[in-house]
């Protein structure tokens, strides 16, 4: 027995670093499963597990080790089915575009709410802004200024025509999961990243608008430098977990901040009395961001019928 790294999931096997660094593709045992954890992928890239070699050859993995942390969707709002992105995470890099195509500010919500909750650190890759006209890097600007303000650190790039050596240190010695909407590029940024072709991208020819799920595994690469980076396949929905009403607030930053005036600990800021959060929408609370708090309540109240 012997513990290893999973490095790559495809649809039936599981790619694992083991100590004497070789790569090692394994079958998952049928009763492995975290308890407590509903998901359609006992195991995640990032999880250290033990492996165990049969005689007739084939390796197996045994258990999974405790998990320092996850990050963790539902595959739609109403699925009960849960996907595990990835696992011992140093930072969650969302890759999001203004257009081409457009990531929904709910989604980018809803992946930060997500990283609150299982208290991953999260920051934002703006990219493709060499497609962008004057009045979308205007957009753009507000959009990366609403998102510092909440404290999240943000960049903008072209990972196409850009030289990204100036923010490679930011994934040196770090394990990083890249995630986000299919064809903004997360692909793109990690060949840049490698300085060669590591991970297929979408054909350039053929961009358009819409993703095409191009990646269709999560895989990590070590970087020279060391630390990892996680590419993995484009998301449409996010759908949060298990998040209580009372909680969601608790995962907007500045609602949070400003729900400790609210007459009531418990309140939802839904037109309760002396509530401190709805007199702020449209002031200090960015009405993008309690749309996106008001999507997951909504949720919350669907799991109770579920
Ligand atoms: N103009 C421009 N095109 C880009 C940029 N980054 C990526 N692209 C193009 O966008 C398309 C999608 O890029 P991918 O890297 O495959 O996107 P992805 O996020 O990995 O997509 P999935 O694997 O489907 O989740 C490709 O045609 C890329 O060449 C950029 O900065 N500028
Ligand atoms: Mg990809
Ligand atoms: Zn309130």
């Amino acid at each position: 027995m012997a513990q290893a790294l999973v490095i790559k999931i495809t649809g039936s096997t599981v790619g694992v670093l083991t100590s004497d660094g070789s790569v090692v593709d394994c079958h998952i045992k049928g009763n492995l499963r975290i308890a407590g954890i509903r998901s359609t992928n006992p195991v995640a890239v990032g999880d250290q597990v033990t492996v165990e070699t049969q005689t007739d050859g084939t390796t197996w993995i045994t258990t999974i080790l405790p998990r320092r942390n996850y990050i963790i969707r539902r595959s739609t709002n109403l699925s009960k089915q849960s996907h595990i992105l990835a696992a011992n995470i140093d930072r969650l890099a969302l890759v999001v575009t203004l257009n081409h195509p457009v990531t929904a500010t709910t989604f980018i919500d809803r992946v930060l709410a997500t990283a609150e909750a299982y208290n991953v650190p999260a920051m934002l890759i703006f990219n493709k802004t060499d497609l962008f006209t004057p009045d979308e890097l205007q957009q753009q600007s507000e959009l990366r200024a609403l998102y510092e303000s909440l404290g999240y650190q943000t960049v903008a790039l072209s990972a196409l025509h850009d030289d990204i050596a100036a923010i490679r240190s930011e994934f040196v010695g770090k394990t990083t999961l890249l995630s986000g909407n299919s064809g903004v590029g997360k692909s793109t940024l990690l060949n840049a990243l490698f300085g060669e072709t590591m991970t297929r991208t979408a054909d350039i020819s053929k961009a358009h608008d819409m993703g095409m799920h191009t990646t269709t595994f999560s895989e990590m690469y070590r970087l020279p430098e060391g630390g990892w980076v996680i590419d993995t396949p484009g998301i449409k929905g996010f759908g949060t977990l298990d998040m209580q009403k009372e909680e969601v607030g608790h995962y907007f930053r500045e609602i949070f901040a400003l729900s400790r005036q609210c007459r009531y600990s418990n309140c939802l800021h839904c037109g309760e009395p002396g509530c401190a959060v709805l007199p702020e929408v449209g002031q200090s609370v960015a009405p993008s961001r309690f749309d996106s708090y008001l999507s997951i309540l909504t949720d919350a109240d669907e799991s109770k019928y579920r």
